[in-house]
């Protein structure tokens, strides 16, 4: 960051002599860890590229701040501060940013190795969404309007293959093939949505475990991360979960031998989850509990393919083919979380 850029933070929110330090996270938004004397926060900038509608997921944010101070002033949510003058989301030569209070005696980990892990987190999450239960979830902005929408992005996905870079469509015709004799799952999960049964909560969307505060005993302490908090299935935060937790490498992981389907995970996730949301989803809804990770699983797969046929656009790449590894390594892991599951 430039020092003119710090300096008009350091004036917005009268800091006194702040010390950044980058921390790495997320494939979309900056961050840094800020110290100034006693005081330590955390600050973001907001990828704009991605997030065009900053202002709307600030309001979203401070609505649910709200709710939560007046119906369960107990629980940590972490909003974004206000500046001296301006709201909580000053704007700085074209860029958008926030700070919220680094929360103490907290830590985040980026990879799940124990199934109480798992089961933290997914008790984190469902804590969340239960608590914001009476929540009228009509009120928050959609701030990615059709995110998690599976029906549009196998649309996307047959678009790029119509589309795309030739030479990157052929390399790819394997993956392309597999993913195409899946599209059952966008069926199932059209006819999910249209259940009568089915409910739209407030949803987190981003579930990875980076996106869970931890304490010292490892239990955790609340969610964070919450741009894409907004009105969606409870598929899209147990389906995440699966995706990310229950295998033992990463979405980046080349040698697809490595990829294993930790079973233990797999209840440690049904457990934590439904600590609290076992009493607010339907049954037809608890009939789809692994269907969620089927959906997350192959949504993640298209996405990834749709943006390497595309040259990148989205989520970019540090090395050539960066995201037909993730694509591949995605297909694979649907293929073996379904047979798991026995679907
Ligand atoms: C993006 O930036 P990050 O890692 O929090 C993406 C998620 C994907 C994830 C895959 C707004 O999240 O949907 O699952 O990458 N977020 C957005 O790593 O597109
Ligand atoms: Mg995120």
């Amino acid at each position: 960051m430039d020092k003119q850029t710090l300096q008009k933070i350091r004036q917005a929110y009268g800091w006194k002599e702040p010390q950044l330090f980058a921390v790495d996270s997320g494939l979309i938004n900056h961050t840094w860890k800020v110290v100034d004397g006693n005081d330590v926060y955390l600050l973001q900038s907001v990828n704009t590229n991605v997030f065009t509608a900053p202002r709307l997921i600030d309001e979203n944010l401070n609505l649910l701040a709200d709710y939560f101070r007046e119906n369960a002033p107990g629980y940590l949510f972490t909003a974004p501060l206000q500046t001296l003058a301006d709201g909580s989301l000053p704007e700085i030569g074209n860029i958008f940013y926030r700070v919220f209070h680094w929360v103490t005696g907290s830590h985040t980990i980026d990879t799940v190795s124990t199934p109480a892990e798992a089961f933290e987190a997914a008790k984190a999450f469902g804590l969340f969404t239960s608590l914001l239960g009476e929540f009228d979830v009509t009120r928050l902005h959609p701030a990615l309007p059709n995110f998690h929408h599976l029906s549009l992005r196998y649309y996307q996905f047959e678009q790029a293959v119509q589309n795309g870079v030739a030479e990157r469509i052929s390399e790819c015709a394997g993956t392309i093939q597999y993913l195409r004799s899946q599209v059952s799952i966008v069926k199932r999960y059209e006819a999910f949505c249209a259940h009568s049964e089915v409910t739209k909560r407030v949803t987190h969307h981003d579930t990875k475990i980076s996106n869970v505060l931890f304490d010292e005993q490892g239990k955790s302490i609340c969610v964070i991360d919450l741009d894409t908090v907004m009105p969606g299935y409870f598929l899209s935060d147990v389906g995440d979960m699966f995706r990310t937790y229950v295998c033992p490498v990463s979405e980046e992981e080349k040698d697809l031998d490595k990829i294993l389907i930790r079973k233990e995970y797999i209840r440690a996730i049904e457990n934590g989850y439904l600590t609290d949301m076992g009493s607010e989803l339907t049954g037809f809804e608890k009939e789809h509990f692994h269907f969620a990770g089927e959906m997350l699983i192959y949504m993640q797969a298209l996405r990834f393919l749709c943006d390497y046929l595309l040259n990148d656009p989205y989520y970019g790449s540090r090395y050539p083919g960066q995201n037909k590894v993730r694509a591949e390594n995605q297909a694979r892991l649907l293929q073996l979380f379904r047979e798991a599951v026995g679907s």
